[in-house]
């Protein structure tokens, strides 16, 4: 029951702090920004400022836009993510309307102004009630509507940084209190009391989720780090070495919110209390039990590459990869051997997109590539995998250069087409690159021909010359290039 309560709502102790802290926030609004006529941002500045102009109460204004904008959020970000904003609405009007009842003069209705005439002082202590209001409630994942809602609902659709936008907002929001005082006065309160609760706001944040980092000398070390095991800290122990005595050091590393620094201490100093300890503040700290990392990578678009050719496959990421994920047949599940009986590269690249598209239901790419030796017409071409016996690239190679060895003409050429099936339409891009055939195999990296190609230019073969170079001119590199180009252009 517990648990069901939990996954839905939360942590029970959330909404009581939450509730807790909104006092304060309320009794901010109410003792010290309404009596002085301040205006601050979001969406309470544009209720205060209705209220400045026409007397409608402030928690209305304030319920009615959170209301709007929480349907508005309910549809597109669902109702659960929302709990926790319609519990801080509901608690705010409520006691807006509270204090404002309880405080207010009951004859006039007039709030009253507990410092006098020191608009200053109530500024600043109005902006510090609203930011450790509203920094205590954040701590608790809570949220009093208005921007946070915005937020939400933009983000669901675009990945963009909101805060820019709420600044100008803000801004817009204090300045229009000078159609109704005409008194720039008030716009730098609004600004004053802007800048305070956001500072507060911060140092309350940062204070409750601040976290230590210690490190932790002893030659107790083993007995420390498994007792701090045991009360559910991680810990790391380093290798060091003692410079002076030239030994073995064991450093223990733990970080830990800084509320739990105490029991920390009481812990090494019961096992050991000449241990040697720093503890440092962390600026921040990510990972299990603390923070989350808020950036957002950029999901690279993925593309699948129809092959069974792991050289091929590594080539391609390593030419693509920056740019997109790229699959190949394995990771979508396929393991056929799909059949190439085309007479040409463009033909079998042709076949194996069209393969993964009917029987898969994938847009994709293929290359089909080959070798065309001059001397031997054309040959291996679109034979080059089975030339002598199926993807055995020694026995190709021999074959090739058997049928070379008496010829003096040793030019030859490197072919890629590749197809690409993309919207319900296949189009292609070839790359080829010049080269001879030398005598004997030479070099150790490469795959198929490339040990017996040297590409003109270069006095060394293609698995000599190694991935960095062949990736760079390479007939695939063109051909990937190309279909690159499409991709960007589309
Ligand atoms: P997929 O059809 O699954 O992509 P495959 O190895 O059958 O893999 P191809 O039919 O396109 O690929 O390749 C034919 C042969 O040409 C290949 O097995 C190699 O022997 C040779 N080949 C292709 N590209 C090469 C390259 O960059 N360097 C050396 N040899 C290459």
């Amino acid at each position: 029951m517990k648990e069901a309560f939990k996954s839905v709502f939360g942590d029970y102790k959330d909404y009581i702090f939450i509730a807790i802290a909104l006092l304060f926030y309320a009794i901010g609004v109410t003792l010290f920004l309404l009596p002085y006529q301040i205006t601050t941002g979001g969406v309470t500045g544009i209720a205060s400022l209705i209220f400045y102009a026409t007397g409608f109460e402030i928690q209305n204004t304030y319920l009615i836009i959170n209301a709007i904008l929480l349907v508005l959020a309910i549809r597109i970000v669902g109702w659960k993510f929302c709990i926790k904003t319609i519990y801080g609405v509901g608690v705010v009007t409520i006691y807006l309307w509270l204090a404002q009842r309880l405080v207010e003069d009951p004859v006039t209705g007039e709030l009253p102004r507990l410092v006098g005439d020191q608009s200053f002082m109530a500024v600043v202590l109005g902006a510090i009630l609203e930011g450790i209001a509203l920094g205590i409630s954040f701590a608790h994942n809570g949220s009093t509507g208005g921007t946070d809602i915005i937020a939400a609902i933009v983000n669901k659709y675009k990945d963009v940084s909101l805060g820019h936008i709420m600044m100008i907002i803000d801004c817009l929001i204090i300045s229009s209190c000078y159609f109704i005082f005409h008194d720039w006065e008030k716009i730098v309160f609004g600004f004053t009391a802007l800048i305070i609760s956001g500072l507060t706001l911060d140092h309350v944040m940062y204070s409750t989720r601040q976290s230590v980092q210690f490190f932790i000398f002893s030659r107790n070390y083993s007995k420390i780090a498994s007792k701090l095991n045991e009360m559910g800290f991680g810990v790391t122990v380093l290798d060091g070495t003692g410079w002076y005595t030239h030994t073995e050091r064991k450093v223990i590393v733990l970080i830990a919110r800084k509320r739990q620094s105490n029991r920390i201490f009481s812990y090494i100093k019961s096992i050991d209390p000449y241990a040697f300890v720093s503890m440092n503040n962390c600026q921040g700290v990510y990972g299990e039990g603390f923070d989350v990392m808020k950036v957002k990578l950029k999901q690279k678009p993925t593309l699948v590459f129809a092959t069974n050719n792991e050289n091929k496959l590594s080539e391609v990421r390593a030419m693509l990869g920056r740019k997109y994920e790229i699959r190949s047949l394995k990771d979508i599940g396929c393991d056929v051997e799909i059949p190439e009986t085309a007479d040409t590269f463009e033909g079998n690249a042709r076949l194996k997109v069209d393969f993964v598209k009917k029987y898969y239901g994938f847009d994709c790419f293929a290359d089909d590539s080959g070798l065309q030796v001059t001397a031997l017409g054309g040959e291996p071409g679109v034979l080059s995998a089975r030339y002598a016996g199926d993807h055995d690239s020694d026995a190709n190679n021999d074959k090739l250069l058997l049928n070379l060895k008496d010829k003096k003409d040793r030019s030859a050429r490197f072919v890629t087409v590749i197809a690409l099936e993309y919207k319900g339409k296949t189009y292609s891009f070839e790359g080829s690159v010049d080269g001879r055939i030398i005598e004997e195999r030479r070099g150790e990296g490469g795959f198929g021909y490339d040990p017996v190609f040297v590409p003109d230019g270069y006095d060394k073969t293609f698995a000599e010359l190694g991935d960095d170079v062949k990736n760079k001119i390479s007939h695939r590199a063109e051909a990937v290039k190309k279909l690159c180009d499409f991709l960007e252009s589309t």
